[in-house]
């Protein structure tokens, strides 16, 4: 069976990698993922500069595991640092997977400034490999900044910004994907699906869920939040999360223009999850939290996994069942 895919026109030889976050920051732990069956390597969110993100204690996982919190504040080594030709090739190694890179500017000019820095990087250097940048519009942990995703004339004033840029004009520089909150109600998916589905000349993917923001977890000994940020209020992922997540792919792959992709992302742990993120329309599978407690040693189990369920169910490719779950008579 063959698990390979594309998204925005990138070729990846499995469906399931990593979502940016846990285990991305540094090229030494990025070239565990490249070394792995992940199909890409995604790096942590960028900002312009360097910064350690928020106090300790700031991520928290339930005993079952079936629910994680973070609140980490977009600690990361600053965009340069990520669009390095070293620290590239230290992430790769020998291997000829994609790399992408992600930012979250904690500003629109920031976020501007680092696509002209991605650009100019790719123009000096062709040989650069950057596959594709992920515009990440949902962080929920920046202290008095609020989801861009969830104010849409926000959302619109930035797409339409970022993709006046010159690297978008005739034929982009590169692919770019948003990351997309998630939406609980129809009017708000319909919403965001129109405004991406204006400027669908220049998005390639929406990857679809960040974490669920603003979520409490108690420490009931202490009577007090398990995490210190923000009061305590922090993304929630992991399991818990899939049904949501689950829901988001669906509906955007039912929303948005065909040109644009749907990555699937939020909760998956084993190869059935990634399977059925799959049958509601996603190219791609990112994982997030299970990378983060697992290791990336996920990937090939994942990977295994889902073809497992390829082979019993008579699948070879990937195209077999994407988007293709069936509806009650
Ligand atoms: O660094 C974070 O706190 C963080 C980010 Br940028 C994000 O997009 N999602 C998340 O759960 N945490």
């Amino acid at each position: 069976v063959d698990l390979s895919t594309s998204i925005g026109g990138v070729p990846l030889s499995t469906c399931i990698y990593n979502a940016s976050g846990p285990r991305t920051g540094s090229s030494a732990a990025m070239a565990k993922i490249a070394a792995s069956r992940s199909g890409c390597v995604l790096a942590k969110s960028a900002t312009v500069s360097s910064q350690t993100g928020n106090d300790q204690p700031r991520t928290w996982h339930e005993e079952n595991g079936k629910a994680s919190l973070n609140s980490e504040g977009l600690p990361n080594n600053g965009i340069d640092y990520y669009i390095d030709s070293k620290t590239i090739s230290e992430t790769l190694g020998d291997s000829n997977k994609p790399y992408m890179v992600s930012i979250s500017g904690k500003t629109l000019v920031d976020n501007l400034l680092m696509l002209g820095k991605i650009s100019n990087v790719m123009k000096a250097d062709p040989s650069i490999k950057i596959a594709g940048v992920e515009l990440n519009l949902a962080c929920p942990n920046i202290v008095g900044k609020p989801t861009i995703g969830y104010d849409f004339d926000q959302m619109e004033d930035v797409l339409k910004q970022v993709t006046s840029l010159p690297c978008f004009k005739g034929s982009a520089m590169f692919p770019l994907g948003i990351k997309m909150p998630p939406y609980f109600d129809r009017p708000h998916f319909e919403h965001a699906a129109s405004i991406l589905n204006k400027y669908k000349s220049c998005i390639s993917y929406v990857a679809s869920i960040n974490t669920i923001g603003n979520a409490l977890a108690i420490d009931s000994v202490a009577e007090m939040p398990c995490i210190r940020a923000k009061g305590g209020f922090a993304g929630l992922s992991g399991p818990a999360v899939k049904y949501t997540a689950l829901a988001n792919v669906k509906q955007m792959r039912e929303l948005l223009d065909e040109s644009i992709d749907v990555v699937g992302v939020g909760g998956v742990a084993n190869g059935i999850d990634a399977f059925e993120m799959i049958l509601c329309g996603a190219s791609a599978v990112q994982v997030g939290t299970c990378h983060w407690t697992e290791g990336p040693s996920c990937f090939d189990r994942m990977c295994s996994e889902l073809e497992g369920i390829m082979r019993e169910k008579g699948y070879n490719s990937i195209d077999d069942f994407r988007g293709k779950l069936k509806e009650w008579s």
